[in-house]
């Protein structure tokens, strides 16, 4: 927005641009036979966890039941739990990642 004389001109914008992008939390659920050493290594590869955070999270997990590991844009978001979900997969490992509306 901006003035020229008296006349105010208004730039405008769509409203999709000026909207925030909905925001997702990236999911990992417990099982009872993924090692804890490879969670805890998806969550250094994937989340960019330093190895405490990463057994912290992993711990979370394994007692609650599950732990959001990051929030990201939809795009973002999608692509960590097909990468994951593959990784487990590739891995012979039952471990689900997961997607939640934040
Ligand atoms: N519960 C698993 C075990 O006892 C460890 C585990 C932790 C599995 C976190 C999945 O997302 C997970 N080996």
């Amino acid at each position: 927005m901006g003035k020229t004389g008296n006349i105010e001109r208004v730039e405008s914008k769509s409203e999709t641009e000026l909207m925030p992008p909905s925001m997702y939390k990236v999911v990992l659920n417990n099982d009872d036979y993924t090692p804890m050493d490879f969670v805890v290594e998806v969550l250094q590869t994937f989340f960019n966890m330093n190895e405490q955070q990463a057994t912290d999270i992993m711990l979370t997990i394994h007692y609650q039941g599950k732990a959001v590991c990051g929030v990201f844009p939809f795009g973002i978001a999608e692509t960590k739990v097909i990468q994951v979900n593959q990784f487990a997969r590739e891995n012979q490992h039952p471990l689900l990642c997961s997607l939640e509306k934040a």
